[in-house]
């Protein structure tokens, strides 16, 4: 009789997750889920709150060599902004049943990843102006398309998230025209950051369509509302005209504008670069996980008084 009554509750909420998902309302941290749902978001959530926190390490190389005062304002703005966004996204996730720290544990053991493209140098100062302007203008395509992703806490974190990455995509366009508009010495500076940064920000978008294993549960669960192809067209077609009008070349002499398609074809993506940099053999993983590892350890007695402070609030509650 009890196991009836469970199985039967157990169904009533499966089936209000579908009829929400059928609805298009947002699935919130208190409804049932599949667990399959839940496995998949801790999974990308965390993947992506891990790309934020490790994305500031390329940029944060450059805070003390900034060419001006204002220049590093805006830098040390944009790498705060990063740090809250992988805040923000810790939250979500930990909204799911998984802690920080298991979270943290997941990313030193390296059983979750984060984006590829964090495992680049910045060599030079034009590559925080590529940073800004390829890898966070394919953040942002990515990130508009996942405000309308049908987990609440992922979608509201998203919004504000875009709304500030959307800064970040013009500080890095501002610096590269700027550079443009600068000596010859300059101009190649800002185009050589751009053969080096295109090809790893394609690669962002993750492996095509058809290589993808996760797009098919996540478009059932309306976690992904465009593909990983989808979302790569949508962010070269703006960002060759962006290209354009600073006068940088795209470097791929296949990329032609497809008038069928209405989209510009690329060159062939370099598979193994990324599976090879993802796998944790790119230039800077081993640096950055290294540099993570330490903070984290560093930082213990932060989150020890932190601990120690709220325990002593509840005491006198
Ligand atoms: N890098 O089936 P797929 C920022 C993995 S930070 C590494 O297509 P999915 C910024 C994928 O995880 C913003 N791994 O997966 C910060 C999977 O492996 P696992 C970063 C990648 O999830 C500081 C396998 O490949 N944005 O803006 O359906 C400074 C198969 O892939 C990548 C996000 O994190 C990659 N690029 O789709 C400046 C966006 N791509 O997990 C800027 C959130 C794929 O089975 N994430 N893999 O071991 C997503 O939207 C999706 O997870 C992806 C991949 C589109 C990335």
């Amino acid at each position: 009789m009890e196991q009836k009554e469970a199985t039967e509750v157990q169904s009533v909420a499966m089936s209000a997750f579908e009829r929400k998902m059928e609805q298009d309302l947002p699935i919130e941290p208190k409804d049932h889920m599949p667990e399959g749902y839940r496995k998949h978001l801790i999974r990308q959530m965390s993947q992506h709150a891990h790309s934020e926190v490790i994305g500031m390490q390329p940029e944060g190389n450059w805070i003390t060599r900034a060419p001006s005062l204002r220049a590093r304002q805006i830098l040390l703005a944009k790498i705060q902004d990063e740090c809250g966004h992988g805040l923000y996204l810790y939250s979500a996730a930990e909204t799911l049943g998984i802690s920080r720290s298991e979270m943290v544990e997941q990313l030193h053991t390296g059983k979750a990843k984060y984006s590829n493209i964090f495992n680049y140098p910045a060599l030079n100062w034009a590559d925080v102006g590529a940073i800004g302007w390829l890898v966070d203008g394919a953040a942002i395509v990515n990130q508009v398309s996942l405000q309308r992703t049908s987990y609440g806490p992922y979608s509201r974190a998203m919004v504000r998230i875009c709304k500030e990455e959307s800064f970040h995509q013009r500080q890095g366009y501002e610096l590269m025209a700027k550079m443009m508009r600068g000596t010859a010495e300059q101009r190649e500076m800002a185009q050589d950051a751009m053969n080096r940064w295109w090809w790893p920000s394609l690669m962002m978008f993750g492996p095509h369509d058809t290589d993808s294993p996760h797009t098919g549960d996540a478009f059932k669960w309306k976690i992904k509302r465009q593909s990983n192809d989808e979302l790569r067209a949508k962010f070269i077609d703006k960002t060759v005209q962006q290209a354009e009008v600073i006068g940088l070349t795209v470097p791929d002499k296949d990329l032609k504008w497809n008038e069928e398609k209405g989209h510009y074809d690329h060159g062939v993506i370099n598979w193994d670069e990324f599976y090879k940099v993802i796998g944790g053999n790119g230039p800077c993983n081993a640096q950055r996980m290294a540099h993570h590892k330490k903070t984290h350890r560093d930082g213990a007695w932060v989150r020890e008084a932190a601990a120690a402070y709220m325990a002593k609030q509840e005491s006198i509650a």
